[in-house]
């Protein structure tokens, strides 16, 4: 069921044609309701309630804004965020026709009573401010530009960029997303370091990501902690020499195509959930997992380091390293009693510095060849090896 008001057929022509609630108005469509606004402009003073989906469009071919302050935008549909902040509804969706659609300031505050925002450009899709949602799903037919932090609080993150990719850049970079972030093509995504891509449930690189810009980019699924949050990535490239480092975080990792951190480290470790196990050579279930497959796809010629601070327990199980790494670091430091275990079929790790270190120990209890400078250092309370080291 849904309500239709149009008031633009006539007024798109003539420059004029306004959906308008002033403040002696109020509108209420039924809880159970869709509610579709077609206008030149709008203008809400007094509150609007949509049980369902409101959405909002404009002329074919006239820009939409959404955000900022009252006449931060002209020549376009503007939603400010003070009228953002008198509507309610379980989803908004704003429809830019052969247009584009720009999101400028939008607080927690001001989108606090809207379940979803949906946003909708069949041309460019650019986020210029900083703007938060309960949850988002933006796409920009010809490209979808975050150039400051964009936040939701309460569900997914969900960006599409079309055949031009999702870009990230400006002056902040931060995606972080109160449930999955997911980044979609199909063109490649880029995002300019330093940044930080995060969630709190998965992260879904869908798109190849292409990464510019200096110093490091980190991608943290499980940003909670929790144990829930996995990183899906089909593909990441650094693509410039001043970015050093490329560390990825979450409760386990499907590595999906060549992660290529060029000469800067590359860190995959978990998430630092209550125990968390980092398993290299095998998928096991309720663990971090690189399985060899996806060690494979680990390219670096800097330091290529599994686990680390938030790994409670490293096991090393058939796994298999021969790449470019100048450095491979394996470790197990969450706590005192981290401790790094080799099991299960023969492993072998080859490269000119091979660093194996827990905190509570390192326990090799199958066949293990380190071809390279080695150290290890099962710290400070014992370091016990139980079978071949070669
Ligand atoms: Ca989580």
């Amino acid at each position: 069921m849904s309500c239709l008001l149009r008031t633009a057929d006539v007024g798109c022509s003539a420059g004029s044609g306004w959906f308008r609630v002033s403040t002696a108005g109020s509108l209420t469509v039924g809880s159970t309701f869709n509610c579709s606004v077609h206008a030149f402009d709008v203008d809400i003073q007094h509150g609007v309630s949509v049980g369902q989906t409101l959405q909002i469009s404009s002329c074919v071919g006239r820009n939409m804004v959404l955000g900022g302050a009252n006449g931060a935008a002209t020549n376009s549909l503007l939603l400010d965020g003070v009228e953002l902040a008198l509507i309610s509804a379980a989803r908004l969706r704003m429809q830019a026709q052969s247009a584009n659609l720009t999101v400028l300031a939008v607080t927690g505050a001001q989108s606090t009573l809207i379940g979803r925002v949906s946003l909708y450009a069949s041309e460019h899709l650019d986020v210029e401010a900083p703007a938060s949602f309960p949850s988002l799903d933006a796409t920009g037919v010809l490209g979808c530009s975050v150039n400051d932090s964009l936040t939701t609080t309460v569900g997914d993150l969900n960006l599409h960029g079309g055949a031009y990719g999702v870009n990230n850049a400006g002056a902040t970079r931060l995606l972080s997303s109160a449930n999955t972030l997911a980044v979609f093509g199909p063109g490649a995504a880029s995002v300019v370091a330093p940044a930080i891509w995060q969630a709190k449930g998965d992260v879904v690189l869908s798109a190849a990501v292409h990464v510019l810009g200096r110093f490091d980019l980190q991608v943290q699924a499980d940003s909670n902690a929790d144990g829930s949050g996995a990183l899906l990535t089909n593909g990441l490239q650094v693509r410039s020499s001043s970015v050093t480092a490329v560390t990825l975080t979450a409760a386990d990792f499907s590595i999906g195509a060549a992660v290529d951190a060029s000469t800067a480290a590359l860190t995959l470790d978990t998430s630092g959930a209550s125990g968390s196990i980092f398993t290299l050579g095998a998928n096991v279930a309720g663990t971090c997992s690189v399985d060899q497959t996806e060690l494979n796809d680990l390219l670096t010629h800097g330091v290529l380091q599994l686990g680390g601070n938030a790994t409670s327990r490293f096991v090393v199980h058939g796994a298999s390293y021969s790449g470019t790494a100048s450095t491979v670091n394996l470790l197990a430091l969450h706590s005192t009693s981290s401790q790094l275990v080799v099991d299960g079929s023969a492993s072998q790790v080859t490269a000119p510095l091979i660093n194996i270190e827990a905190k509570a120990g390192v326990n090799i209890s199958a066949a293990l060849t380190l071809n390279g400078r080695t150290m290890i250092d099962g710290t400070r309370l014992c370091c016990c090896v139980c079978a071949s080291l070669t």
